[in-house]
């Protein structure tokens, strides 16, 4: 249901807008897949999730030869594909790819060490090369390089996760950062990197990054998100950048929604990142 949230909420609308030439594609659609079961009975939805994989990475490289393709969820297991699609894409161009990961949780799970077995908390392990996805998932043709992948917004870390996370050039802003830093210092800092490597950059926003009292049409709320304000100069340092090149939006559940308020401002942080400001700055004002 959340694509026709955000259809209903007006994202096509919005963007035409702003000035963009906005194509609705419509819905993917899963074709069959073959049972399969992992050694983790913890583990739902492998079959599913593996399809869904394979047709997303096709979808995104396909429309990422021209243009800023936008994803919508669906849960953060559609990155899985989305991510693999754009690397593709990034790998033909001989550019490396970065990943912004907004999200209460870094979803660094392997198949293995996930409790739930909910595979929206694997796709960063997928994409980044974590072992044990072979036999179950696509070949990742293109993984992730970790030190060129930042999570920002982070509060919610299982201990294999933390493990793991410890091992890795992952880059992880949590809140404790940023009540800290702020939250435009670390972004800065991985523009600049994106910009001085002539990168790609993918941007996966979970609902979740948010606080639950401004966006509570998610299923895994965790307090302590994002502000209303903090989200909006995330997405507008990033359109001054002029370097996001795709984006997923991911999480929302409308039967969680309170009149339509989560859409809406999953929405209005989409237009942020394309343009829509309050006043004319110069450009590169960060
Ligand atoms: C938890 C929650 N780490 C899990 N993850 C969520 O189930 O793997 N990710 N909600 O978005
Ligand atoms: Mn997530
Ligand atoms: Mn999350
Ligand atoms: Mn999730």
């Amino acid at each position: 249901m959340g694509p026709s949230a955000y259809r209903t909420a007006g994202l096509v609308e919005v963007l035409a807008e702003l000035g963009h030439e906005v194509t609705d594609l419509g819905n993917v659609t899963l074709p069959h897949t073959e049972a399969k079961t992992h050694p983790n009975s913890a583990v739902h939805h492998l079959p599913e999730i593996a399809g869904w994989t394979e047709v997303l990475t096709d979808v995104a490289y396909r429309q990422s030869a021209d243009g800023m393709p936008i994803f919508l969820g669906g849960d953060h297991a559609l990155s899985a594909g989305t991510v693999a699609g754009v690397a593709r894409r990034a790998a033909e161009q001989s550019r490396p790819l970065f990943v912004l990961w907004l999200d209460a949780h870094t979803d660094f799970h392997t198949l293995e060490t996930t409790d739930s077995g909910n595979l929206h908390g694997v796709p960063m392990a997928y994409l980044t090369g974590r072992p044990g996805f072979a036999d179950y998932f696509p070949p990742n043709a293109h993984p992730v390089d970790p030190a060129n992948v930042c999570m920002i917004g982070i509060r919610s870390v299982d201990p294999a996760e933390r493990a793991a996370l410890a091992d890795s050039p992952i880059t992880v802003v949590d809140m404790r950062s940023i009540d800290e830093h702020g939250i435009a210092a670390p972004l800065r800092q991985f523009i600049e990197r994106v910009e001085a490597a002539n990168g790609l950059l993918h941007v996966s926003l979970d609902v979740d990054f948010l606080e639950p009292d401004i966006a509570p049409a998610v299923g895994t709320t965790v307090p302590g998100g994002a502000t209303f304000r903090e989200a909006h100069l995330v997405m507008e340092m990033l359109h001054d950048s002029g370097l996001v090149s795709s984006l997923d939006l991911v999480e929302l559940n409308p039967f969680l929604d309170v009149r339509g308020r989560t859409a809406r401002l999953m929405v209005d942080l989409t237009a942020s990142l394309m343009g829509r400001r309050v006043l004319d700055r110069p450009t590169r004002s960060y």
